[in-house]
Parts: structure tokens; sequence; C-alpha cells
């Protein structure tokens, strides 16, 4: 042979089904299918489709969905339309619809759009296993909050617990980290009794001015896992609860002393990273200063410990910068560096003059973007780090 063959488990997969761009949560909802669009062309612009194994899931079932989520739950969710929603329906309320706030609306196609995004992860979680490939991303997945009976924080189906079930038939010990600035808290409860995953969320933690806490109002440093002594999953939970403005080196910081000594301690078998884009300066939801490239600096992190390694999407709420991080984020995976200048033929290229100064660039400086002000001291962070430290003992059991 003529060397054709790719070395084993050396290469990038990117599963991505163009369909879930079809779908609209509404006009003014923060989630928008469209920062996947862009991440498709900027990825496509810059060439990167030649550098990766290409794959176009098809809409996962009912059963597949059925391994983490209860039956009843999926029912509704796969019957319910704009047009038949009742909304004094005691179960449209209890499985996690309507109410007051409306973070998760009932639009069309929305079954579809659900098992687009989740299949696409269990491919990508297959092409692991299978030893197709070494690292797998899926852009459109990563909705963290999604319980087994009830939809939560824009997620509807959790795509991440049913990855994570899929590691588990061939690796022993499943990592999950969470750069979101929400806590992940459902794949967190997920796992909640088992030794198997440990979970890692960095987050904002903290009541607003008005009394409000940030969502989901959970994931304070001291929650690490059941308090029941005898229960497995005790100590497999670690929650980094931070500040307003956290800036780029403090992050990193935190992010390679914290996670590094993670993967020492439970020396993982394999590792999925939530890239959630909301924790980037001038995010419309997010209350962190982070830059594209402190950002990726987690996925770089992440992929030095070289193990099967999958990554999704999540949060990002400024199209124009999701679909910059990640698409930095896909060059970091496959060992590429981007030029600077947009390409000139990127389909939407309007779409990256924002407000920040740097339109026209993929690295635009976002630091003073409806900037935060950092209120996170060097010594807060300071014992920040010791208590997560402090917690990784309970792994010595
Ligand atoms: C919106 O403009 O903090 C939903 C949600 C819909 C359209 C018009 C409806 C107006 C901001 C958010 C009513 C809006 C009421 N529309 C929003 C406690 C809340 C109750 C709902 O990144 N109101 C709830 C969820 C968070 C709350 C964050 C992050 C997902 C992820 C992974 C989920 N919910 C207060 C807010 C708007 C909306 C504008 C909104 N919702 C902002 N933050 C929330 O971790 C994908
Ligand atoms: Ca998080
Ligand atoms: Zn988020």
């Amino acid at each position: 042979t003529f060397g054709m063959e790719k070395p084993q488990g050396y290469s990038v997969s990117f599963h991505y089904n163009p369909h879930v761009e079809y779908h609209h949560f509404g006009s003014s909802h923060p989630m928008k299918p469209w920062r996947l669009t862009l991440t498709k062309h900027l990825v496509l612009a810059y060439g990167l489709e030649f550098t990766m194994d290409l794959y176009q899931p098809p809409p996962a079932t009912f059963e597949q969905l059925s391994q983490f989520h209860d039956e009843g739950y999926l029912e509704f969710l796969s019957k319910i339309t704009p047009q038949n929603v009742e909304h004094d329906d005691p179960s449209y309320l209890a499985y996690g619809f309507g109410g007051e706030s409306n973070d998760c609306p009932v639009f069309d196609g929305l079954w579809n759009y659900v098992t687009l995004y989740s299949n696409a992860s269990l491919w990508a979680a297959n092409s692991l296993t299978s030893q197709q490939s070494s690292i797998a991303i899926n852009w459109s997945g990563g909705l963290h909050h999604a319980k087994k009976n009830m939809a939560s924080g824009f997620c509807y189906i959790n795509d991440i617990v049913l990855a994570i079930q899929q590691l588990l038939t061939r690796h022993q010990r499943v990592l999950y980290i969470d750069i979101d600035v929400h806590h992940g808290d459902g794949v967190e409860q997920a796992f909640e009794s088992t030794d198997r995953v440990f979970t890692l969320s960095y987050h904002k933690f903290g009541i607003d001015k008005n009394g409000y806490p940030f969502f989901p109002g959970t994931g304070n440093i001291h929650e690490m896992g059941p308090n029941d002594p005898s229960s497995r999953g005790k100590g497999h939970t670690l929650n980094i609860p931070l500040e307003d403005g956290i800036d780029d080196d403090q992050y990193k910081w935190l992010f390679k002393t914290i996670t590094g000594a993670v993967v020492e301690k439970y020396q993982p078998e394999a590792i999925v990273l939530q890239c959630g884009a909301d924790s980037l300066g001038g995010d419309r939801l997010g209350k962190f200063n982070l830059n594209i490239k402190a950002h990726g600096s987690c996925v770089e992190t992440v992929k030095s410990f070289e193990k099967p390694l999958l990554l999704i999407g999540g949060g990002g709420y400024t199209p124009r910068n999701v679909a910059r991080t990640w698409c930095h984020e896909t060059a970091v995976c496959v060992g590429a560096t981007l030029h600077n200048n947009l390409p000139t033929h990127l389909p939407y290229i309007q779409a990256f003059q924002g407000d920040e100064n740097g339109g026209g660039t993929l690295y635009p400086d976002l630091h003073n973007t409806k900037r935060h002000d950092n209120v996170n001291s060097a010594q807060k962070l300071q014992k920040l780090v010791q208590h997560a430290l402090e917690n990784l003992r309970y792994l010595e059991g």
C-alpha cells in the first residue's frame, strides 16, 4: 500500500446534520441554531473539512433516547407541536414547558431538532468506542441541563448523558468537563451515584443585584455529589463557582491546575469536553471576559492528555463569536493554525462585523465588549483552587 491508511487512532471526526439549522426557538429567544450555520461556513471556508472524517447522522430513534429519558416524557416531546399544546395540561408544566419563563418553547420541528443533535453526539461517541477516531466533534450538542423527565434551560434531550453512556460500554472511567458559563447540572445529576463518571464544571455562580441566582442556581464548591457516604458517586463531582468578569490568564491558570489534578487522580479512560461559548467576553447571557484563544486553550489542555476525546458545543449567545470559537477549536483538534483575516469567500462574512473591534477577523479582542468588571480576586481564586484540591482527596477513598 502507499501509506493510504490513516495511522490508527489519530483522526478527527466531525458529526453534524445541517437540518438542525432550520429550527427556530422564536425570534427573541437567545438560543439561535443560526450559530451552527455560521460555524459550518467558517469551518468550510478555512478548508478544515479536508482534515477530518465527516458524518451526517440521521435523527436518533425513540428507543435510543430512552436509554436515559423516561418514555412518558419522550412520548410527550415527540407529539407536542405549537398547534396542539394545551397550556393548562399539568404534564406540560411538569415536563418543564411553559410557566412564566419561556426557556423551553414548543416550536415547529422540535422532535426533529432534538433527535438530530442527539444522534450526532451518539455517533461521535461511537466513533471513539469503535476507535475510528481519537477526537470526535459535535457542535450541535452539549445540552447539559435536560433531566430524564424534564426540559430545562433551552435543553430538551441530554445528548451528553446519552454519549457518556455509550462511552461507558468500552471505558471504565469517563471524565466530563464543562466550560459553559452555566453549571452542568443535568449531567452531574444523571451520574451522581456512580464512580465511573467524574463531572467537573466551571461556571458563574452567585446572586445578582435583584436577588436572582444565576441559572440554574446550583454548583457551589461544596456540592460534590451525594451526601450519603456509602454512595459510590461521593466525591466524583467537582464544581468551580466563579464571579463576573474572569479574565484569560485567571481562567487558563485555574483550568490547567484543577483539570490537571483531576486527570492525574481520577485517571479517566475517555474525556468529554462541553465547550459552551457563553463563557466568552461579550456574550448576551454570560458574564465572563474570555477571549477565543483562552477558551480554546482549554481544548489544547484536554487534547494534551491524549485520551479519546468527545468535544461538544453547548451555550453561546453571540452567534458570530460562537462560530469563531468553535472553528478555532476544530483547528486546535486537527493541529491547524488559522489566519486571522477571515477568508474573503466566506458566505455571510457581513455577520462577522460586530460591535467588537476586529470585524472581518477570526480573533477580535472580546475583553472590552460589554465588559463585566472582574470581581475574581487572586486571593479568592487561590482559595478556590485549594478547596478544589481538598475535595479531590475523597478520591483516595
Ligand atoms: C428567554 O427574550 O434564568 C426566553 C430566556 C425567551 C423570548 C421572549 C420571552 C420573554 C432570556 C432568557 C420572557 C423571558 C423570560 N425569550 C426569561 C429563571 C428565568 C425565567 C425565564 O447555555 N426568564 C430562568 C436559562 C435561564 C432563567 C439559561 C442556558 C443554557 C446553556 C446550555 C439556559 N433561565 C429567568 C429568565 C427571551 C429570553 C431572554 C434567559 N433564560 C436567560 N437566561 C435564562 O447552559 C445550552
Ligand atoms: Ca459549566
Ligand atoms: Zn450556558
